[in-house]
């Protein structure tokens, strides 16, 4: 029997079918208009899952685009600027990577200098899995996974050099989650850029109330200069680096990535790959035990700087689910957490825990709700069987997104939609469920 849903599905499915192409730039999504007028790195997979319930060859085109911007050392970086737009800041002027980082002879498009949440090999994979390839796009996909590897193998040395199973992040944007209270102490620490003439294009667009502030973008913009200085290169980023930190939500995104890699490579019989992969798979399971804190019952950030955790619970403390990185007594933990939430009249996920000092609703990142974080936590949940949680947290977020517009972020106890307006991966997201669950 269906649920009873407050919103009519077949519009709501329109009109995310309409806001894919609204921001279709030809081949590849913008997250929104001028707010991100460029390709972002995961915003584009999940948006390739989106396409993929509509046009399937448009889902496929979404990747190849982003693939584009690969460096030579497998790198995928966090923006693709296939063209100029005034309207964003830092551009690739600011970045200027220099063309010894991308592949000798190949024409591609200028990048940013550091990555983002690899959930790209997870989306491939269900691509893959829900289509019909003909064997021509088989090898494609091969080629395509070969290619993700790549870009794998660099996170396991360029953030992880002393092989210890988990990567660290030198950027807060590199976390996907920039203006995280979590990077709090860490950002503290990086001092501020010099340069006073920069115009941050954002808090033009959208209340500034809602952006990160003026003092983190100073430390912000100080980190791509430095990292720009050293040319990118991970080896010259020394143990001063002051910004280092391991994202508990980019590696449980990277674990369940290598795992769905490893599905597809299996599939293609590429056997010394597949080892490659489980060596590194049981490494990151072995290590993710030193973030969870038996005391405060949560997976934790930690700062690699002091190699303290970072108490602070987020979103992204819920994301070792998606990866089966939580052992059984933890995630009856985590569901409490969610419970207890809920019971508190939160619409689930916060970005940041309710009761946190560091606690905004309304500010990026520090309170509000994302509807493709909650796409990860809901698959991680019926994973391990909590699907009546799951199925809650998936109807909250489309009636959510029904309500008030397919918005960036949403106000926590449901009275807002915030940041960027008709945003792609929020269409993306409405699109996956409607897909795969037909609202039930
Ligand atoms: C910097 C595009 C991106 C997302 C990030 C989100 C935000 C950019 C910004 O927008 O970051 O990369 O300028 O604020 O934090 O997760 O990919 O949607």
């Amino acid at each position: 029997m269906k649920a009873q849903h407050q919103f009519d599905s077949q519009t709501l499915m329109e009109q995310a079918r309409n806001i894919l192409r609204q921001n279709d730039r030809g081949g590849y999504t913008v997250p929104t208009e001028r707010l991100y007028p460029y390709q972002w790195n995961w915003d584009s997979a999940i948006c390739a899952l989106g396409w993929q319930s509509f046009d399937e060859a448009r889902a496929w085109k979404e990747i190849r685009m982003l693939l584009k911007g690969q460096w030579s050392n497998g790198m995928l970086p966090h923006i693709v600027f296939h063209q100029d737009s005034p309207d964003y800041f830092p551009n690739a002027d600011v970045w200027n990577v220099s063309e010894a980082c991308f592949p000798h002879g190949v024409e591609h498009p200028p990048t940013s200098g550091i990555s983002q949440p690899p959930v790209l090999a997870t989306c491939v994979r269900k691509l893959w899995e829900a289509g019909k390839q003909t064997s021509t796009e088989k090898g494609e996909v091969k080629l395509i996974c070969e290619k993700i590897l790549n870009w794998h193998r660099w996170f396991w040395s360029a953030r992880d050099p002393e092989n210890t199973g988990l990567v660290r992040v030198l950027h807060p944007w590199e976390s996907g989650m920039d203006n995280s209270p979590a990077w709090d102490e860490p950002l503290a620490r990086v001092p501020s850029t010099q340069n006073a003439s920069y115009v941050r294009q954002d808090t033009s667009l959208i209340d500034a109330h809602q952006r990160p502030l003026q003092k983190e973008y100073d430390r912000y913009l100080y980190l791509v200069e430095i990292l720009r200085d050293k040319d990118y290169d991970s080896r010259a980023i020394s143990q001063d680096f002051p910004f280092r930190v391991i994202d508990v939500g980019l590696n449980s995104i990277l674990q369940r990535a290598n795992l769905d890699l490893k599905a597809m490579l299996d599939q293609f019989g590429m056997r010394s790959e597949c080892q490659e992969l489980e060596a590194r798979i049981e490494l990151t399971q072995n290590a993710f035990t030193k973030l969870w804190d038996p005391q405060h019952e949560h997976f934790y950030n930690r700062d690699e700087f002091t190699g303290e955790l970072i108490r602070v619970p987020t979103s992204a403390c819920f994301l070792p689910l998606f990866a089966g990185l939580a052992g059984n007594e933890q995630v009856s933990k985590m569901v409490s957490t969610l419970e207890n939430w809920m019971d508190q009249k939160f619409l689930l996920v916060p970005s940041t825990a309710p009761d946190e000092p560091s606690y905004e609703p309304e500010r990026y990142w520090r309170g509000p709700v994302w509807p493709h974080i909650n796409w990860m936590i809901c698959e991680g949940l019926s994973d391990y069987g909590f699907d009546d949680l799951s199925r809650k947290i998936r109807m909250q977020t489309l009636e959510l997104i029904s309500k008030l517009g397919f918005y960036e972020y949403y106000h926590p106890l449901g009275e807002s939609g915030l940041g960027g307006s008709s945003f792609s991966w929020t269409a993306a997201v409405c699109l996956i469920w409607g897909n795969s669950t037909n609202f039930r």
